[in-house]
């Protein structure tokens, strides 16, 4: 059993999708980042960043104790590897899902992370930082549509370099970016969309409450919610003793 401590957010997504193409068996553990509800000692014993998603493992492949495994992308490797699935056989191909995983986690989410920090949560006017991460965010869009006009998956063949850039690839709209300015990245999501796990998956962790509460234009939080998102609550949390 696999525990899956998650927030109802793209990064969170990737990690449902791949429990559900695995089809392995897990447990949901919610949390509400508005709230600060992960911003506990406990949970960063899980992760030590305190971000989701986060997994525990109650059946590890060395048969010890359970293992926490924190960030998106080495979650996404740690279940590849324990099922021998969503990577390519073949090395070549296992390299190139290697490389656009991280290309994903290092480059495509942290500047689309920081478009929709200024384009939704940021105060008004912050012009110059709206630009440089909009603009980023379309040169990484535009490199993502020459690799699929090349080829039909990252890794020619459905791995977790696709799951890992989906969830962003497919909300470019929540920063004002029309996705199908990138015609191949449009229809690759649209191929990827009606797979049944990705139903599934969004079934699980999507719940329409959430969704109107994460994607709305420009959110209105409350002190205490932007102090535990952004704030001093955030950053008390990480020095705690
Ligand atoms: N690089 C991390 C990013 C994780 C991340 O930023 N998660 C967000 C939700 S998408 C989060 O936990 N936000 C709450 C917070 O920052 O306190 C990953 O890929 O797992």
């Amino acid at each position: 059993m696999i525990d899956f401590h998650y927030v109802p957010t793209g990064n969170n997504l990737k990690i449902a999708i791949a429990l559900e193409e695995l089809g392995l068996a897990y447990r949901l553990v919610k949390y509400d980042m508005y709230a600060g509800t992960h911003l506990t000692p406990e949970f960063r014993k899980i992760n030590p960043n305190s971000k989701l998603p986060a997994i525990v493992d109650s059946e590890p492949a060395d048969a010890g104790a359970p293992m926490a495994v924190f960030e998106s992308g080495a979650i996404l490797l740690y279940l590849a590897e324990k099922t021998g699935k969503l990577l390519p056989a073949g090395w070549r191909s296992r390299q190139e899902a290697r490389q656009w995983l991280v290309w994903q986690v290092a480059g495509l989410g942290p500047m689309m992370g920081q478009a929709n920090h200024f384009v939704r949560y940021a105060p008004a006017g912050q012009d110059y930082a709206v630009e440089r991460y909009l603009r980023e965010a379309s040169r990484l869009l535009a490199v993502l549509d020459r690799r699929l006009r090349q080829s039909d998956y990252l890794a020619g063949e459905y791995s977790i370099a696709d799951i890992a850039c989906y969830p962003w690839a497919s909300g470019t709209r929540g920063i004002g970016i029309d996705v199908n300015e990138f015609s191949a990245v449009a229809a690759w999501v649209e191929g990827i969309r009606t797979r049944p796990a990705i139903e599934r998956a969004a079934a699980a962790i999507l719940e329409v409450a959430d969704r109107a509460k994460y994607t709305q234009a420009r959110p209105q939080l409350t002190p205490q919610e932007w102090s535990a998102l952004f704030g001093d609550r955030l950053l008390a949390a990480a020095k705690a003793p």
